[in-house]
């Protein structure tokens, strides 16, 4: 038997309407993430947890705009606005985000010097959140994966769980993306798609 595990991503303040990195209709996919918990025996939640002075802030880079890309410390960087800083406001989850059944939370983008879209290692895959170790230490062998933003976050963590070996599944209802450019979200979705992520919709697991 499989064993099953729901990983939300990211669903924070700073990525719903009004937040700092707001992603369009981003506060739509809370109702789907507490209506899906309930299909699982385990969830677990990523959580973008940056320190003020990340390298991923365009502020932090003098003369820099939000959206620009740079190269940090080796690697593309798109600069962001001040989001998701650890213990404010916007990195909280949204406050109708039942939280009852998360079994574990795993702060990614804590390193100032690397962004961490995925929710299983840093983009220059040279740390780790845990994630992944934890789950196979549960037994978890397959993750169906929802939240935001379906261009960044959520699409590394679905292609991280296929280069991990888990059979992974996108509830993509239950994504958002931030659309930098339009088609971004479909993009990655078919990117998805052809790394072996199987995109579902969350009507089609029961309710
Ligand atoms: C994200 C940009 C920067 C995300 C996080 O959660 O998709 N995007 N930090
Ligand atoms: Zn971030």
């Amino acid at each position: 038997m499989a064993k099953r595990a729901l990983i939300l991503v990211d669903l924070q303040n700073d990525f719903c309407p009004g937040g700092a990195l707001e992603v369009a209709h981003g506060d739509e996919v809370v109702e789907v993430a507490n209506r899906v918990q309930k299909r699982f025996e385990l969830v677990v939640a990523t959580q973008d947890w940056h320190p003020a002075d990340h390298g991923s802030f365009a502020a932090n880079h003098p003369g820099a705009e939000p959206y620009q890309v740079i190269d940090l410390h080796g690697l593309p960087q798109v600069l962001w606005p001040v989001h998701c800083v650890q213990d404010s406001d916007g990195a909280r989850f949204h406050a109708d985000l039942d939280t009852a059944r998360i079994a574990k939370v795993f702060p990614k983008g804590t390193d100032p010097t690397v962004d961490s879209y995925s929710g299983f290692h840093d983009n220059g895959r040279r740390k780790s959140t845990g994630l992944g170790e934890w789950l196979r230490a549960q037994g978890v062998d397959t993750v169906y994966v929802l939240g935001l933003a379906t261009d960044y976050c959520v699409k590394f963590t679905a292609l991280d769980a296929v280069t991990d070996g888990f059979a992974t599944y996108l509830l993509e209802d239950g994504c958002r993306g931030v659309e930098l450019h339009a088609g971004d979200s479909e993009a990655a979705i078919d990117e998805m798609r052809g790394a072996g992520v199987t995109i579902l919709d969350s009507g089609s697991i029961g309710s």
